[in-house]
């Protein structure tokens, strides 16, 4: 039966198929701008650069008039966030995850030549391959181009924890997943890392091989949210990444009270290799009386043992401003990619409140002065004053118009 309803929102096909399409090529379109306003290490953009709505119509709309004549929304796309990223064929590629309404994450990659806008999505999402037992979530892929000649997808596997009571349907076990590909069209999927950790997440693969093995960086914890006697960023070495199996974790990056992450913490994307050491970018957790707050941050480790901190800039780097602070999951910044260019660019690409995908922009030769000469957090009050009068000494001393010789 054809009703006519009161509300002049709903149009027929043909008009609606017009505006939904003609909104959609705008949203792609759009052009984005490095915002002037940054605290000299890091710059901002105006806009997301992913949203659920760059998702295409056609994963989420019947676009045929016989088969969906109102023109519903048929499978709906809740968020785009937490994107793995690098470059492949001159382009910057995001590993894009993107939620369903009905909760499932799925990835996605959307590819752009600025890597600041223009962002379209490749006309199918990645369907992955599995293992014998089917993922029930995936989320969070970290693409790394590692120097055994892959591109490696390690990201979080989620399934029903099966020992939680009958009745708890929401404990879960979450484990890292890992598929290699040539292409970044043909998945290979090998087993899940095992690690004596009860669960895993923010798991990341190190580009390159340590003493003949694969590196990982690590996240234990001993529930499925809360770190327990687990957590901060670990590392353990794979003899055969076909076979991933760490016998022994070492905590490279630790939780500490009242610190940004004291709750949590965890990789970001794969570190990037500099004349200084392997640069790293990371997300710290602490609890406040409005929940989980999530921050990202820096720290710097040794070129030729990565697995020891070199330099630990107190604090973080960029926490949730604006509209980042609010989505499903407010007040979360989260990174799993990064995009060093030849020209010194990097291009930091974050997930803000579990929404939505932006890109902040800054350079490596800023970021590794950021994070050699922050002086590192040193856990009191005092301590911290000590660092702000030994900063206000020296610019009464220092003459305020030349940069000062390092
Ligand atoms: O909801 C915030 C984040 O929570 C998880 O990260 P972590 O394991 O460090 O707490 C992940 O689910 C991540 O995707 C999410 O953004």
């Amino acid at each position: 039966m054809t009703t006519r309803s009161l509300f002049p929102v709903f149009r027929g096909f043909g008009v609606r198929m017009r505006e939904l399409a003609a909104a959609h090529r705008a949203l792609l379109r759009r052009k984005n701008d490095v915002l002037r306003a940054n605290n000299g290490v890091i710059a901002r953009c105006k806009y997301p650069v992913i949203t659920a709505d760059h998702v295409p119509l056609e994963w989420r709309y019947d676009l045929s008039p016989r088969t969906n004549p109102l023109l519903i929304e048929r499978l709906g796309v809740n968020a785009a966030f937490n994107a793995g990223a690098m470059e492949f064929d001159g382009m910057v590629v995001l590993m894009v995850r993107v939620e369903g309404v009905d909760r499932k994450s799925f990835f996605a990659i959307a590819g752009s030549k600025s890597g600041i806008d223009g962002f379209v999505f490749r006309p199918k999402p990645v369907l992955l391959p599995e293992t014998d037992v089917p993922d029930v979530n995936v989320y969070d892929m970290r693409l790394v181009r590692h120097e055994d000649g892959w591109i490696y997808g390690l990201f979080c596997t989620e399934r029903k924890d099966p020992a939680a009571p009958h009745g708890d349907l929401s404990s879960a076990i979450a484990q890292a997943g890992i598929v290699r590909t040539r292409d970044l069209v043909g998945w290979e999927r090998l087993p899940d890392l095992r690690t004596p950790s009860p669960q895993q997440r923010n798991v990341v693969l190190h580009p390159e091989l340590i003493d003949g093995q694969y590196a990982l960086y690590t996240r234990p914890q001993d529930g499925f949210i809360d770190a327990g006697s687990g957590g901060g960023i670990g590392w353990g070495l794979v003899r055969d990444i076909t076979r991933p199996v760490i016998d022994h974790e070492v905590i490279v990056d630790d939780r500490q009270y009242h610190t940004i992450k004291e709750a949590k913490n965890g990789l970001g994307p794969a570190p990037i290799k500099t004349a200084m050491g392997w640069l790293h970018l990371a997300h710290g957790v602490r609890n406040t009386a409005a929940g989980l707050r999530y921050v990202l941050y820096l720290f710097l480790c040794d070129l030729q043992d990565p697995s020891r901190v070199i330099a630990r800039p107190g604090g973080y780097l960029l926490a949730p401003e604006g509209e980042e602070r609010i989505g499903d999951v407010s007040n979360v910044l989260f990174s799993c990619g990064w995009v060093p260019r030849k020209n010194g660019d990097v291009l930091i690409y974050y997930g803000s409140s579990d929404t939505r995908v932006h890109v902040a922009v800054s350079t490596m030769d800023r970021l590794l002065d950021y994070v050699q000469h922050t002086p590192a957090d040193e856990y009191t009050t005092g301590a911290s004053v000590r660092q702000r009068l030994a900063l206000l000494h020296e610019n009464m001393l220092s003459p305020k118009t030349k940069p000062r010789k390092r």
